[in-house]
């Protein structure tokens, strides 16, 4: 038994973090399950967007502390060596596949698990749920994106808050804030989410693709390079079968078919 699981169905990737007795904190083998499913997704072409949820009532609390006591006089466990073959790798999938990824965060987040919950397109959370960056209560700085994301998504004044206070962002706080799309009543979540998830899977995801990669460049680029890249990116689009079938369906007056090429 694995404690991550995903099943392909509806065009979307529905990938669980499942060891709820734990708040599904995260083990190695847990990390690479969960990279290898990304993987997956990111490949399969039967999988249009990505459904990321916890299961039990929590989120994820990041990192499985329990691997990381150290008796007195022992030798630290190399974090950054963590960071780099672990976390990285899936921070950097999320970021960067070429498909949405929806993430329904069920309970509460913390550490690297509210890391990798803001790294997804759409986040919705439910009412109860919190997001604790919760590394400065161990002697850490945040991880996993942590430390581009927050200053980028709340200025830097709430950014230094949050990493240095570690206390809980409500759901709505982080809506406020713009830290997340959205806040839906615990009972009505997975609902909704799935919902989210099987309209981008039957969406334009060619595009999807395009504005996941150019909202990001545009954070870092100066107006010039990214009014070249929008140039390119559109030239592109404009010669997809979704993008004709956008036009044709806005005329004919009937929902469009898209299929992602
Ligand atoms: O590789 C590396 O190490 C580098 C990467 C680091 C990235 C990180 O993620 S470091 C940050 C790790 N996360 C935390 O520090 C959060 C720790 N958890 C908490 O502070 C609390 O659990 C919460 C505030 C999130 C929730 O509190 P509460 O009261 O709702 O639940 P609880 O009772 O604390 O937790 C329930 C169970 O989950 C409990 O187990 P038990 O006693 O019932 O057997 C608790 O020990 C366990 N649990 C919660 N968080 C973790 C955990 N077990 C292992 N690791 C955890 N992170």
């Amino acid at each position: 038994m694995t404690d991550v699981r995903h099943d392909v169905s509806d065009g979307v990737g529905w990938i669980v973090l499942d060891r709820p007795d734990k708040l599904n904190a995260l083990t190695t083998e847990m990390l690479e399950t969960l990279f290898a499913h990304l993987d997956d997704a990111a490949v399969d072409p039967a999988v249009r967007c990505v459904h990321l949820t916890g299961s039990g009532r929590g989120f994820c609390v990041g990192q499985d502390l329990s691997d990381r006591t150290v008796a007195p006089g022992a030798e630290a466990p190399d974090l950054g060596e963590s960071l780099e073959r672990r976390y990285n790798p899936v921070v950097r999938m999320i970021r960067t596949m070429a498909k949405p990824i929806v993430v329904s965060v069920n309970g509460v987040a913390a550490g690297a698990g509210a890391n990798l919950a803001l790294a997804g397109d759409i986040v919705i959370a439910a009412r109860s749920a919190s997001f604790i960056q919760a590394f400065a209560r161990i002697g850490l700085i945040p991880d996993s994106g942590g430390t581009f994301a927050l200053p980028r998504a709340l200025g830097p004044a709430r950014a230094r808050g949050v990493a240095m206070l570690a206390e809980p962002v409500t759901a709505e706080q982080a809506r406020e804030w713009g830290l997340i799309w959205d806040v839906i009543d615990d009972d009505a979540l997975s609902e909704h989410t799935a919902a989210m998830a099987r309209r981008l899977a039957a969406g334009p995801t060619l595009a999807y693709a395009a504005i996941k990669r150019t909202l990001a460049a545009g954070v870092m680029n100066d107006l010039d390079t990214q009014l070249d890249l929008e140039r390119d990116v559109q030239r592109v689009l404009g010669r997809s079968a979704d993008y004709r079938e956008g036009v044709s369906a806005f005329f004919e007056k009937r929902p469009p078919e898209f299929e992602g090429r």
